[in-house]
């Protein structure tokens, strides 16, 4: 089972609601997916992360290969095990966060060298390192490709290169990862936004998939500088390549708003850091976009994060009480926050699915552009 069963319920417009099976269990899609990159979602507990809906987190190669060291991961039972969730979980490749975080990094067909951002120890990711640390080692249910990610703006030139290198990475990822019982391979889409590549590449990918190989679709390389409008514009012609039977995953998005409209252009799959990071600083998401807890007019206010989210954090705790802890800096401030903002994510979802399934999502859309201000 190289390609997990992906039922599509219902479909309104290019928007598509179901639910993709995997052996650990299955992911209602649209789906949300918190980010755990070092195998925790950092100030929650994985059993506030399920409880707030969500079927599946991401984990990270590059920060789990160099602490505590994907070898030592296997050794201690998998990264479901030693994480302590039993849900399904993803794995990034490595090459963004390399890009993102590492110093000295070089880029070569053979992968990517690179000295840590902890303690400057040099390290070689190849596509078939990156499986062997996501597949064999932590244990991922969905391993990703390695790719590199084209810096905004690019050259045509410049991102035709690097998009055909992750093609080549690609193939080598698929090669590498050969035949496996319960675990699936994504491939990474690239192109920049330029629609020529973005076709190219998507489809390049769609054949070599074919066929049992890629068990879903990522759009890589977005949400790196080219603004919301854009972002949009790229998914418009991106997604139109890409088979209409597989998920489709916007690696690293987004707010709210880049949600909804890119679930209205045929996205399966987000992830992003945005409630946890956000939720350490103070920030509250809703419908109508952020707002800081820390601002004096929340002193005395005793209503709660918002009401009608079925979680503790979101319906128990008076505003009062998170604005005094973040302003005073205790732990807890940033731990109800990123509790709250995963809860607020994952019932966005719920309510985007519902919607597609009733179709309304239109109208749901709609409404959706009208009160935002963030
Ligand atoms: N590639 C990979 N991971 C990613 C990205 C990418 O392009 C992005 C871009 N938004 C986030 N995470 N492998």
């Amino acid at each position: 089972m190289a390609v997990f069963p992906f039922d599509i319920h219902a479909r309104e417009g290019k928007a598509r609601t179901g639910v993709l099976r995997t052996p650990r269990g299955d992911i209602r899609t649209p789906a949300f997916m918190p980010v755990g990159t070092a195998g925790t979602v950092k100030g929650v507990y994985m059993d506030q992360v399920k409880g707030t809906g969500a079927d599946i987190i991401l984990g990270n190669t590059y920060h789990l290969m160099l602490r505590p060291g994907a070898e030592r991961v296997k050794k201690l039972g998998g990264l479901h095990k030693f994480g302590g969730w039993s849900g399904p979980i993803l794995t990034d490749s490595g090459g963004f966060q390399v890009w993102s975080l590492s110093k000295l990094r070089k880029m070569s067909e053979a992968g990517v060298e690179f000295q840590s951002h902890l303690d400057g120890s040099r390290h070689m990711l190849s596509p078939e390192r990156s499986i062997e640390i996501q597949a064999d080692l932590l244990g991922a249910d969905i391993s990703m490709q390695l790719d590199e990610c084209t810096a905004f703006p690019s050259t045509h030139e410049q991102a035709k290169s690097s998009m055909e290198l992750s093609l080549r990475w690609g193939r080598r990822s698929l090669e590498a990862f050969g035949e496996r019982e319960s675990q699936t391979l994504f491939a990474i889409v690239q192109g920049s936004t330029f629609p020529d590549l973005r076709e190219k590449s998507a489809i390049s990918s769609r054949t070599e998939g074919a066929a049992g190989g890629y068990g879903g679709y990522a759009i890589g390389g977005l949400a790196v500088g080219e603004g919301h409008e854009m972002m949009c514009e790229v998914l418009d012609f991106t997604t139109l390549h890409l088979p209409e039977d597989r998920p489709r995953y916007l690696m690293g998005v987004g707010k709210p708003i880049d949600l909804v409209e890119a679930v209205a252009r045929g996205v399966d799959m987000f992830d992003c850091v945005i409630p946890t990071r956000s939720g350490r600083h103070g920030q509250v998401w809703t419908d109508t976009g952020p707002y800081n807890i820390k601002r004096a007019e929340f002193s005395e206010d005793e209503s709660p994060l918002d009401e009608t989210i079925s979680c503790e954090a979101s319906n128990a705790y008076s505003k009062a009480y998170v604005h005094h802890l973040v302003r005073s800096k205790e732990m807890l401030g940033g731990m109800i926050l990123s509790w709250h903002n995963i809860a607020y994510f994952e019932d966005l979802m719920a309510r985007i699915r519902s919607a597609i399934f009733e179709q309304r999502f239109e109208a749901f859309v709609e409404e959706f552009r009208k009160n935002w201000r963030g």
